[in-house]
């Protein structure tokens, strides 16, 4: 599904985000940021060692303690369709979604298109971050997503096109229909 935010195209789709030819992918990654399981682990097999070696290095001088919750950092796509990763941390919910996971996972979604206009990219591709092993209730995160995506867009017409990628047929269903409640609601 498709829908126009100003001049930006917002689609939903069915898919594999390490297949995405968009100028970033995002990575739902932890805050070591030495890789790990989900998309995680799919970005960094497809991508190839480079992705980590910069990884390793944004730990080495900007990010010595680990990347913090809801902050973006951006890394090449090594050999990725898309030229650029940028990593981003969700929250950690174990079912649990109050404000503080609302306000992070509004970050990591906002940090990431921002850190996206600032290196002057055109078309980046989310996954769903935090529904997998965060475990963020898939109805509240899918509001949080679309929400902080679509006030990002309506703030800046910079970037031309938002793809969420969504890995099964039922969170795809769940994140069409947060975007009618999200549409009514702004
Ligand atoms: N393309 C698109 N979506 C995918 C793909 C893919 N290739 N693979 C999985 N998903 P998760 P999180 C979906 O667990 O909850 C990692 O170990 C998946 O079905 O990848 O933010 C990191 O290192 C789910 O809907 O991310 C962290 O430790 C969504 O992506 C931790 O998991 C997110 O699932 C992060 O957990």
């Amino acid at each position: 599904m498709e829908i126009t935010i100003g001049k930006t195209k917002l689609i939903l789709k069915i898919g594999d985000i390490t297949e995405e030819n968009t100028d970033a992918i995002v990575n739902a990654a932890n805050s070591t940021l030495m890789g790990g399981g989900g998309v995680d682990g799919a970005i960094h097999r497809k991508g190839g060692s480079a992705i980590l070696e910069e990884c390793k290095k944004i730990r080495q001088t900007l990010y010595p303690e680990g990347l913090p919750t809801g902050e973006a950092v951006i890394t090449t796509g090594g050999k990725l369709k898309a030229r650029y990763v940028i990593h981003t941390v969700g929250p950690i919910c174990h079912g649990k979604f109050d404000e503080t996971e609302e306000k992070l996972l509004y970050n990591a979604y906002y940090n990431s298109l921002k850190l996206a206009k600032e290196k002057g990219l055109r078309t980046v591709s989310f996954p769903s971050i935090s529904t997998g092993a965060y475990r963020c209730p898939p109805e509240k995160a899918a509001k949080t997503a679309l929400k902080a995506i679509i006030e990002f867009l309506k703030k800046y017409d910079y970037i031309q096109e938002v793809r969420v990628v969504l890995f099964t047929e039922d969170i795809y269903k769940t994140f069409k229909e947060s975007l009618k409640e999200v549409i009514d609601e702004l």
